[in-house]
């Protein structure tokens, strides 16, 4: 099977040092965290940012000083700014980090329901926005989906040409109003994907590590980090992201699957360049 790329998920916008007190806001913080990750074997760093009192930003700037911290402390990693940002903020913020040219960032590829009055909004001319301006930029996208009708926004993406190479999926479970984290819930999604396609796997809080191991086994990918699990086991916090990283290299290692390198990453999803 193909080796295993590990996406470390270091900070997220929503989960705060209340829930972790180990979750980063400071851009040392967020250094700290993806050396961390891509020591233990994560080779990409799926990247939100905070202003250094916790509160999500998607500011060019701020992106920037994260994103030249993370290379002095993990030079080779491949860095996936989002683009989902927080709820609530406008399209033209949630776009800042793409005017940095990473080699990928993520595309939300549908609206939904967070619970209470939040509502993660990606109306389908966002996703088509958005995805023209990844292709426009050379910037990979990696397809979030929370439920089955999002593959749906992508089969349009498909037909409109708006989409290079194999399509890589991020395959959300477990989610308070998305797609549950069964077993067959996970089965239904890799085979309603396009083929062919790529596709890593998140399982939300306590289905962190049975979606992981399942992911391991279908050949697929796996993300992990505080931004979507801040335990180790249950009610044991994760001292690090890398300790949560550490947890799924253990699990592979049983299950037969190599820890793929940033390059050996670049290579199976086809992205174009190296990051200066
Ligand atoms: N924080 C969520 C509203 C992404 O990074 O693209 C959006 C999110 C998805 O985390
Ligand atoms: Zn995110």
């Amino acid at each position: 099977m193909e080796k295993l790329i590990i996406t470390a998920a270091i900070c997220g916008a929503e989960v705060t040092k209340e829930h972790n007190p180990a979750v980063p806001y400071t851009t040392a913080e967020i250094a700290r965290e993806a050396k961390a990750a891509h020591e233990a074997g994560a080779s990409i760093i799926h990247l939100h940012v905070r202003e250094d009192d916790g509160s999500p930003t998607q500011s060019k700037q701020r992106f920037a000083l994260a994103m030249d911290a993370i290379r002095a402390a993990a030079p080779h990693v491949i860095i996936q700014p989002s683009t989902g940002g927080a709820v609530g903020m406008s399209d033209a913020e949630r776009l800042q980090p793409l005017s940095l040219h990473p080699e990928m960032a993520t595309l939300d590829c549908g609206t939904l329901n967070f619970g209470g009055g939040e509502i993660f909004t990606n109306s389908e001319d966002t996703v088509i926005q958005f995805a023209s301006n990844m292709q426009r930029l050379g910037i990979k996208p990696e397809l979030e989906v929370f439920d089955r009708g999002m593959i749906q926004m992508v089969h349009r993406l498909q037909e409109m040409s708006l989409l290079e190479g194999t399509p890589h999926f991020n395959l959300v479970l477990g989610t308070l109003f998305g797609m549950p984290a069964g077993i067959a819930d996970l089965l239904y999604l890799v085979d309603s994907l396009p083929r062919p396609s790529t596709f890593t796997t998140t399982g939300i809080g306590r289905n962190a590590f049975t979606t992981a191991c399942a992911s391991i086994l279908l050949g697929g990918h796996v993300r992990v980090g505080f931004e979507d699990n801040v335990y180790l086991a249950k009610g044991v916090l994760a001292r690090s992201n890398g300790e949560l990283v550490d947890k799924v290299v253990r699990l592979a290692k049983e299950l037969g699957r190599e820890i793929a390198s940033p390059q050996e990453t670049r290579m199976i999803l086809g992205l174009q360049r190296e990051q200066p």
